[in-house]
Parts: structure tokens; C-alpha cells; sequence
């Protein structure tokens, strides 16, 4: 039957092209959202449908009386989907606290009616961001507490003028917030980013480091390119030491995600991703901030991963802590972590072999 089918040669061009589109499918889109898309999982959350991201917080209100006895179920009963995200004005911190008024200083919440099943360290990377931190917590709080998480939010302010480390300020928050609890899972979490679905959990794959923002609108919610990692990512405290952490070494914009998906490999782990159509994150504008110019080094530096990742990281790490104070949203850790290294001269150029 298909070899007389195959002698026409409108069933072969046929044949051929839906091949062609399925691959070029998989490849924009991710196997996960192709085969849910096709089978119909998950085909039901529907964006133009939002949700406000404080609906069903009311549900926590305690009863004083109550013994809190059990552990909050596997998926929490109060998830509403797709959540409504504005970014017109920026709420004030006032504001944002009176919404959440059950986390604590430090930006601490436990589930008051059950026992958190997960303990979730969210790190953000941080430095002249005040509005969009702002928005950040807005959203993050109800968020979380409605996954029903034990949880806390470590931003880490780099301090100075010195040109900006995103990946070493994710090492030295990962050490920091490792001495105020036993975190089952790290988000490591940009600042500008903000999750527009709650059934996206905060909580980590523990065979596998986790790339959560796979589906950004900068990038027309899908990848811009099959290994990146960039964005937030969620990794468990023994997944991060076995790959030695992120690089110290990448100062400025560009690279270090690279380098980190590439030391997971190198560690022996692999990565998984949250599908597409629930990794959504949407960013919130802005322009490059100075002194996060691109890192004109990167193309270098990643060439020497495989031969330095055992020995830059968390290994390595040297910073001067300034503070670390519970703010009531947030616990504010300021760190000294000095700066570039002066550019490579023409004659120690020559020198690298
Ligand atoms: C890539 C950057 C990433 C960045 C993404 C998305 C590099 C290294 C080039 C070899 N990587 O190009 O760091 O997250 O774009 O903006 O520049």
C-alpha cells in the first residue's frame, strides 16, 4: 500500500514537508509543548483568561484553634492558572505588605493551616532595580503562598559601582541563604521576570537542574535557541555543589547562563525544562543598565569551561559581606565583590596557551 502511495510523488512532497514542519516544531517549540499540544494535555490553559494573583489568599486566614497537623497535600487546592500582569504602576512596599500580611521579616511565609511540603529559597541578583523588585514581590508572594510553600526571598544587592556579577551574586546568595535553613530547592531568579502561571511550582526536579523560564514574551514564549538557560532556574543544594556552583568570572551581560547550563553537563546532570505553555514568564521593560555593559570576554571565557569549572565557582567564591538585615519582604544581603580583572595586555594575550 505505501509503496504504490510513494510512487506518487505528491504523497512523497507531502510526506516530506509535514517531516520538515514537525521538526522545525519541535525545534522553536520543545517536545514537551509539541506532544501536549497535539494530545491535548494542558491544552486548556487559556491566557486571554487571567486570574488577579491575590484570588483565594483569603483561604489562609487561620483558625486560631486549629492544630496544624498535617502536611499541606502534593498540589495545592487553591492554584487559579494564567495570572493578570500589569506592569502600569508600581506598587509601594507599604502596600504590598498589607497584601501579604502572613509573611514574615526576612520574607519568610509558612502555610498557617498545614505543614509546607517544600522548603523553597528564591535568590535574586540585585543592584539599582528598586521598581522592579517592587513588582516582583507583588506578584511573588501570593504566588508562592498559594503553592503552598515553606519559603523565604534573598536579594542579593551588589554593592559599588563595579560592573555587575549576576552569576557570582547567585553563588554568594546560594551560600548565604544555606545558613538560615535546609532549602530542598535554589530559584535563582532574574529581577525583571515575572511567572504568569502558578501551576508552575517553585519546587525542584530532584534528578535534574530545572530551567523554568522557558517561555518568555521577550522571546515570543519560546526558547531563542535550544541550550539556553537564562532567566530563573531551579536546582537543589547537592546539584548546585556537584557542578561547583556558577562561574565568579563573568562580569557584565551575557554568557554566564551559558556557561552554567554548560558545567551541568560537565557535572554529569542533565537539564529539564518546564513545558513551554507553562513556563511563561513575562519581562518587565527596561533599557541596559549601566554597568552591566556586554561582556566583550564571554566568547573566551566559554572556551575555558570545561577546563575551569572545577576550579571557579562555588570553590573559589571571595566576597566581603556589608550587611544582611531582615527587611519585611526580603532578606537584604549587601555584598563587596570587587571587580573585574584589568583587560588581558597584548604581550599576556600571547602568553595564553
Ligand atoms: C545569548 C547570551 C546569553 C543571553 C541570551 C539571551 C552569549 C554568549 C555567546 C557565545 N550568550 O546570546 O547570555 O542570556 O543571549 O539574551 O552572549
Amino acid at each position: 500500500m505505501l509503496l504504490t502511495r510513494t510512487d506518487k510523488p505528491y504523497f512523497l512532497m507531502c510526506l516530506v514537508f509535514s517531516q520538515v514542519l514537525f521538526i522545525l516544531l519541535l525545534y522553536r517549540r520543545g517536545t514537551s509543548s509539541v506532544f501536549h499540544g497535539l494530545f491535548g494535555a494542558y491544552s486548556a490553559w487559556d491566557y486571554s483568561k487571567t486570574h488577579d494573583v491575590y484570588t483565594n489568599l483569603s483561604v489562609f486566614i487561620p483558625d486560631p484553634e486549629a492544630v496544624r497537623s498535617l502536611y499541606c497535600p502534593v498540589s495545592s487546592p487553591i492554584l487559579v492558572g494564567p495570572i493578570t500582569i500589569t506592569f502600569n504602576k508600581t506598587p509601594s512596599l507599604k502596600k504590598i505588605q498589607l497584601k501579604n500580611r502572613y509573611v514574615k521579616p526576612g520574607g519568610y511565609f509558612s502555610p498557617r493551616h498545614c505543614y509546607g511540603r517544600y522548603r523553597t529559597a528564591v535568590i535574586i541578583p540585585y543592584r539599582n532595580r528598586e521598581s522592579h523588585l517592587r513588582t516582583l514581590l507583588y506578584y511573588l508572594h501570593p504566588f508562592l503562598q498559594r503553592q503552598q510553600l515553606h519559603y523565604a526571598i534573598f536579594v542579593v544587592h551588589q554593592a559599588g559601582n563595579a560592573t555587575f556579577n549576576r552569576a557570582k551574586l547567585l553563588n554568594i546568595g546560594v551560600r548565604e541563604a544555606l545558613r538560615y535553613d535546609d532549602w530542598d530547592c535554589l530559584i535563582l531568579h532574574d529581577v525583571d521576570l515575572v511567572p504568569e502561571n502558578d501551576y508552575n511550582l517553585y519546587i525542584c526536579d530532584e534528578n535534574c537542574p530545572k530551567h523554568m523560564s522557558s517561555a518568555m514574551d521577550k522571546f515570543q514564549y519560546s526558547l531563542p535557541y535550544w541550550a539556553y538557560f537564562g532567566g530563573v532556574s531551579a536546582l537543589t543544594p547537592d546539584q548546585f555543589m556537584k557542578m561547583n556552583g556558577f562561574p565568579n568570572t563573568y562580569w557584565g551581560w551575557g554568557g554566564e547562563d551559558d556557561d552554567i547550563a554548560m558545567r551541568i553537563r560537565l557535572a554529569g546532570l542533565s537539564i529539564t525544562r518546564t513545558p513551554l505553555i507553562l513556563g511563561r514568564y513575562k519581562m518587565i521593560p527596561h533599557d541596559r543598565d549601566t554597568g552591566n555593559e556586554e561582556n566583550s570576554y564571554r566568547y573566551g571565557l566559554l572556551k575555558n569551561t570545561r577546563r575551569n569549572w572545577r576550579d571557579d565557582g562555588m570553590n573559589s567564591l571571595a566576597f566581603r559581606l556589608l550587611s544582611r538585615d531582615s527587611a519585611p519582604l526580603y532578606t537584604n544581603i549587601t555584598v563587596d565583590i570587587g571587580e573585574a580583572p584589568p583587560p588581558p595586555t597584548q604581550a599576556s594575550k600571547w602568553l595564553v596557551f
